[in-house]
């Protein structure tokens, strides 16, 4: 179309080869409600040029607690990734594409869950079985905008889930950097020493949602740590 021709490329021969290959995924566009209106490629909606420009799609985060001691798992993303590298954040972000038909599913949720269930896999190891999706608790939604360095950057509706499961790790290096399992106590922490750098929407919605949904989960909930309706 002519407003597609209209948006910014860019070449990306300079940064790693995996992770360009991956900025050929196909993202879900949407409007400012979350009506789906088309689909582009990763890189055309991560540019700042295209953000600017009011490009929107539709995005994933992930926040996975363990049973036991109700700890998140963080991730720390990799050197290599082309947006936010080496910053801490929460256990996995990503999109629903348009290349499944799956995670084109608004239903109940179903595209972004398959979505979350598939990059949890691919980036932390965790087998899809160990991750069912109606498993995930959904939160809520929220449009944002965020730039990465000059030319990069998020602009996305994210649906934020929750999980909470005993999985097992093993990490994709091409993705991610260092892991870890973190109290609040220990995130709060996190957060106060200058040396440790996050994504900017970790620290939104940790600042806005997580710290009181995490009292919710493990205070009111029941033995099996679901988040109850009304911490919504
Ligand atoms: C994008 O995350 C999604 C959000 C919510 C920021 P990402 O950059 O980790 O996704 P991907 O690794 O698939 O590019
Ligand atoms: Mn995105």
């Amino acid at each position: 179309t002519a407003a597609k021709a209209a948006l910014a490329s860019i070449d990306l021969s300079g940064y790693d080869a995996e992770q360009s290959r991956l900025m050929d995924e196909r993202c879900i566009l949407v409007d400012e409600n979350d009506n789906a209106i088309g689909a582009v490629d990763k890189k055309t909606c991560h540019l700042m040029e295209n953000i600017n420009k009011g490009l929107l799609h539709r995005a994933f985060s992930v926040f996975l607690f363990r049973p036991s001691d109700g700890k998140l798992l963080l991730q720390q993303r990799a050197t290599e990734k082309i947006t936010f590298p080496d910053m801490w954040t929460n256990t996995c972000c990503s999109h629903p594409l348009d290349d499944f038909a799956v995670e084109k599913v608004e239903e109940a949720q179903l595209g972004v869950r398959a979505a979350a269930s598939r990059k949890l896999e691919h980036e932390l190891g965790i087998p899809v079985e160990q991750t069912p999706v109606d498993e995930f608790q959904y939160l809520t939604r929220i449009h944002y905008l965020a730039p990465s360095d000059g030319m990069w950057g998020e602009h996305e509706v994210d649906y934020i889930l929750f999980l909470t499961r005993d999985v097992t790790v093993n990490p994709n290096e091409n993705e991610i950097r260092d892991h870890k399992y973190v109290s609040k106590a220990e995130l709060q922490a996190m957060f106060e020493d200058p040396a440790n750098l996050f994504t900017p929407w970790f620290k939104l919605i940790a600042r806005d949602f997580l710290f009181g949904w995490w009292d919710e989960l493990f205070a009111r909930a029941g033995a099996d740590g679901k988040v109850v309706a009304k911490s919504l």
